[in-house]
């Protein structure tokens, strides 16, 4: 495969006769002249076949030729403005490497979803699937940069642990030879605390996991967490640090991937284009107050759920934060706000366009018998949180962090209106295959 050139190197080579693999697209024929579209996976390619030019065997191989059946086509490269792609391969050989079949499943007519998601394999080969995948690619390299920039390290943090955290009711465990129980990681947060007394801004990039029980268009059982956790940073500072992160994440999609979203995922940039600093800050109890003014039922103390944040959210045209949440609807480990102890110190940063909840962040709690007495008053086992202790206990120190769901994040930049495409193979409440 020496002389493989990729569909998207096609500008450097027009006029050579260069070789590309790829998936056959779409076709059509007329008499004489055969036109394949041919996608490699970094672009398609016009494919333009004559019978007189090609060998015998390649033009009557062509006649049978379904979609998605895999090819070597050697030809000139050709620019045309009005070819899909805007260069077209004048062919002068053309090898079926992998037949497939009239019965190919995914079809470019529409489909359901759970027949998609039942050939999810399959469906990631079309152009939106694609698409979401280079947005999610970039979105994630953009965090990267973002903290790399700015002299974060990045710290791998375990996936089997054995302590919960962030709530009992939503573990997966599973049997760990003589040690009992081991919990899939619900957060790297814990163990990004310890790093970052050790390095000072750390973030920690994984796979997280949830058994929760819903249904929602937001919930995956599996998803991808960005958790960064910094030293001598207040809850304030973190809130700073999440703003910046954001307009850069969704800066960096405009300016790298703008052909995939106004193409294939038809996003209505201009939405995004207003994603600039400030976003609004509202107080959780403001945040109350604004839903009982519009009718809701809410109680101060309750969490807020979907359909709260969509209504609080819906005024803006950018993220908005609601900080300081009763300490009852959140995790053990927030700290306690001095002005008003009811309340920790933390945030939620709500996406605009009803796509809810992105980061949950909060300030550590700091104080080691404050910290103890939250342990217990949860009924969480205390000799596992021993390790986690003695970061108060050896120097504590004020730090603050947040975790951003990649999914959530990548549905909302996309624009698509269920996360499972977010994520190549989604794990859900149903869904374990493929
Ligand atoms: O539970 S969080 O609100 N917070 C934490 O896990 C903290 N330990 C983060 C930290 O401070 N280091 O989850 C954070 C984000 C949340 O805002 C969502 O964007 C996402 O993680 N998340 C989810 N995405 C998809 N599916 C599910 N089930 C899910 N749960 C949270």
């Amino acid at each position: 495969m020496a002389d493989k050139v990729y569909i998207n190197q096609l500008a450097e080579h027009v006029g050579d006769e260069v070789t590309i693999y790829g998936w056959l697209y779409n076709k059509r024929s007329s008499g004489k002249i055969g036109f394949l579209i041919v996608r490699d996976g970094t672009g398609i390619v016009q494919v333009v076949v004559s019978k007189s030019e090609v060998p015998a065997e390649a033009w009557t191989a062509l006649q049978e030729i379904d979609y998605e059946a895999s090819l070597k086509v050697v030809g000139s490269a050709k620019a045309d403005a009005r070819a899909p792609g805007g260069y077209e391969l004048l062919v002068s050989d053309l090898e079926v490497i992998g037949t497939s079949s009239p019965d190919y499943p995914v079809q470019l007519k529409e489909h359901g979803v759970d027949f998609l998601m039942e050939h999810r394999h399959l469906w990631l080969r079309s152009p939106r699937q694609v698409a979401i995948m280079r947005v999610r690619d970039e979105i994630i390299k953009a965090i990267r940069d973002f903290f790399y920039d700015r002299g974060f390290t990045l710290v791998d943090t375990p996936i089997l642990t054995g302590a919960i955290g962030e709530s009992a009711g939503t573990l997966f465990s599973t049997e760990y030879f003589d040690l009992g129980h081991a919990y899939l990681a619900q957060t790297g947060q814990l163990y990004g605390e310890a790093a970052a007394a050790a390095l000072g801004n750390i973030y920690c990039f994984g796979p997280t996991f949830r058994a929760e029980k819903s249904k929602t268009r937001r919930h995956l059982t599996e998803f991808w967490m960005m958790e960064p956790e910094m030293a001598w940073c207040d809850s304030e500072c973190s809130m700073q640090v999440q703003e910046e992160m954001i307009v850069y994440v969704v800066g960096r999609a405009l300016e790298r991937r703008r052909a995939e979203l106004e193409g294939p995922l038809e996003r209505d940039t201009s939405a995004l284009e207003a994603i600039q600093s400030p976003f609004p800050r509202l107080s959780y109890t403001e945040a109350i107050e604004k839903l009982q003014a519009a009718g809701s039922e809410i109680e101060w103390g309750d969490d807020l759920g979907g359909e709260d944040e969509t209504l609080v959210a819906e005024d803006y045209d950018r993220p908005v934060f609601i900080y300081n949440y009763p300490r009852q609807a959140k995790a053990f480990y927030m700290k306690e706000n001095p002005e008003d102890p009811r309340t920790v110190l933390c945030n939620d940063l709500i996406a605009p366009e009803g796509y809810g909840e992105i980061i949950g962040g909060s300030q550590r709690e700091d104080d080691y018998d404050k910290l103890l007495s939250r342990i217990r008053e949860e009924g969480l086992p205390e000799d596992v949180y021993q390790w986690y202790l003695d970061l108060r206990r050896y120097g504590t120190f004020t730090h603050s962090g947040f975790g951003l769901g990649i999914e959530r994040t990548v549905a909302w930049i996309t624009g698509v209106q269920h996360i499972r495409e977010t994520i190549a193979f989604p794990r859900t409440l149903n869904r374990l295959y493929p």
